[in-house]
């Protein structure tokens, strides 16, 4: 056993990333050039791929010169690196522009995972891609031969700062999100797959939207679902599959010595209402790719889905059979709903209260406010829940909206414990009728009017984010902070170049969520209304003069000012619900 410890030491790598976020314009759906936040003057963004005990490095520069940017790396637990989760205003300062940022972590855990901008509503303008952490000791190493990664998102010809301004407007009073414009698949319009006869492919499919949800089907195919989120399964057979914003699936197709010609593929944008039982309404938003497996026949045929009926995504089972935990030490329920703000604009709350940004990182506060790090009235209105180390924490989440919201921990991989049926309603208050070998997630996607049961171990000290993973949302206030094991922050110290980006943007790093160091528990000069003027991730230094795309971009966005957002035709059909 020591010599296998040894050898796999010795074998542990550190891979490197030099990254450069800058602008580049791009017409991904082939109907309208925009410019798209990229990696080195080059979209889609590179992947990261690492091996399990592998150290990642990624020197991130912001070269966007007109606005700020950040990394998170989704489904990486960051245990002992919690200060490289990413998320701005929660683990560190937003990018400047001409700043670099190192993120360093050891990844611990294989899969399917992907990497994007968490800093105000950035990603869905681009900056994404996957992230790959090979396994040494995959369960299911001998089942297939090659693997394939299928992105999927929803794609706006609106950059994201318009888009959001447009929607947080008091005339919103639908909550409207911006609506889609395409359906990317692998960035664009074309992700055939070559299929060789007698091969299995492990398909690894990331969902990379700000909003939508995604049908997958394969005509003449079974999917064997092996891993969801980055945790293996057992193996199980789906015919559809339904993968919510930032969810994934790792399953496997098998090229059967039977198969010959070219097999057709579906992916569907889904509205994320539960149209399982109403077939009438959808997006007329579709991609079909083929499996080719004979490149002299042409690419024909579609592969027609009568009713989308997608697998439970709560009835996988993980893979090692790990138990669900049999009871908790801290609930923290949370009553989801859309709300309106002081000033009458549209925000989503968690307990009737939204999320509002502070001026000192949490985690920045948790690590300064000594003993008062316990106390949640030190981070203002971050929607801060203290949990204790070793906690077994059951978050419940109500949604009380007629859509499916998927919801993501940050520094976890929780227990789905329970995840009923749409129009289920609330949590009944009774523990019972939960799986006994949960599948576990970092996303669960909740179903509209019910609510969902989530357990995790509070073994991973750190401020970690629970929010909707609909990007639109997230800039609504649906997010709740897990101040975890504060009495274990308290004097972390922080990277150089973390404090430096948050000192060229004059954001103190010490004290309550106002940068009181003097008083933590005085609140004092805390944000309690959210501002009315959303400027996202915009930058107005100077820290460097605009480049042709940025004033193209600025131009854009000046000759189209805020509008409501319209109600699209096809949701007229039933109350709007988002
Ligand atoms: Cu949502």
């Amino acid at each position: 056993m020591l010599l296998v410890i040894f050898a796999r030491a010795a074998i542990a790598a550190t891979v490197t990333y030099n990254w450069n976020a800058t602008w580049v314009w791009r017409n991904p759906d082939g109907k309208y050039a925009r410019p798209v936040v990229g990696i080195n003057n080059d979209w889609p963004c590179p992947k990261i791929e690492a091996t399990v005990g592998d150290t990642v490095v990624v020197n991130l520069e912001n070269r966007l010169g007109n606005q700020t940017t950040g990394l998170h790396f989704h489904g990486l637990n960051q245990i002992t690196t919690e200060d490289m989760d990413g998320p701005s205003g929660v683990t560190q300062c937003p990018i400047p522009p001409n700043s670099t940022v190192t993120y360093r972590f050891v990844v611990d855990t294989a899969g399917t995972y992907w990497y994007h901008s968490h800093n105000f509503g950035q990603y869905p303008d681009g900056l994404r891609g996957p992230l790959i952490v090979h396994d040494t000791d995959d369960p299911y190493a001998n089942d297939y031969d090659e693997e394939v990664i299928i992105l999927v998102s929803d794609w706006y010809h609106n950059d994201s700062i318009t888009a959001v301004k447009n929607m947080i407007q008091p005339s919103n009073t639908q909550f409207a999100p911006p609506i889609p414009d395409a359906l990317l698949v692998n960035e664009g319009l074309g992700a055939n797959i070559n299929f060789t006869s007698g091969n299995t492919y492990r398909i690894r499919l990331i969902n990379v939207a700000a909003f939508a949800s995604a049908m997958i089907h394969f005509s003449s195919h079974t999917m064997k679902v092996i891993m969801n989120d980055g945790s293996y399964l057992k193996k199980k057979d789906a015919s559809q599959l339904r993968v919510a914003p930032a969810q994934r699936y790792d399953f496997l197709l098998e090229a059967s010595s039977r198969d010959s010609g070219n097999y057709p593929f579906l992916v569907s944008l889904d509205i994320n209402r539960d149209w399982t039982n109403s077939t009438g309404l959808q997006w007329p938003m579709n991609y079909t790719g083929y499996l080719v497996m004979d490149d002299s026949q042409s690419l024909t045929g579609t592969d027609v889905v009568d009713k989308w009926d997608p697998a439970d995504e709560s009835k996988f089972e993980a893979h090692d059979g790990a138990a669900a935990f049999s009871s908790y030490d801290k609930l923290i329920q949370l009553d989801f709903n859309f709300c309106f703000d002081e000033n009458g604009y549209p925000r989503a709350c968690f307990n009737n209260l939204t999320y509002i940004g502070q001026k000192v990182p949490t985690l920045y506060s948790a690590a300064t406010t000594g003993d008062d790090n316990t106390n949640p009235d030190v981070y203002g209105q971050v929607n801060p829940f203290i949990v204790d180390y070793g906690d077994i924490v059951q978050i419940v989440v109500n949604n009380i909206d007629a859509a499916t919201h998927p919801f993501h921990l940050h520094g976890h991989h929780f227990q789905i414990l329970s995840r009923p049926a749409s129009g289920t309603g609330n949590w009944s208050g009774s523990d019972s009728g939960y799986a006994s070998t949960p599948p576990r997630r970092d996303t669960v996607a909740i179903m509209p009017n019910s609510h969902a049961v989530i357990r995790f171990n509070a073994s991973n000290p750190g401020v970690w984010l629970f929010h909707c993973h609909i990007e639109w949302h997230v800039e609504m206030g649906l997010t709740a902070t897990i101040i975890e094991a504060p009495d274990r922050l308290r004097d972390l110290s922080f990277p150089q170049d973390h404090l430096d980006a948050c000192s060229k943007l004059g954001i103190p790093t010490a004290g309550n969520a106002a940068g009181n160091t003097a008083d933590p528990t005085d609140t004092s000069g805390m944000a309690t209304v959210p501002p009315t003027d959303y400027v996202g991730a915009e930058y107005t230094g100077s820290a460097s003069s605009d480049s042709d795309s940025t004033k193209k971009l600025k131009a854009r966005r000046e000759s189209s000012p805020a509008a409501p957002q319209p109600v699209p035709h096809v949701l007229d059909l039933v109350r709007p619900a988002f």
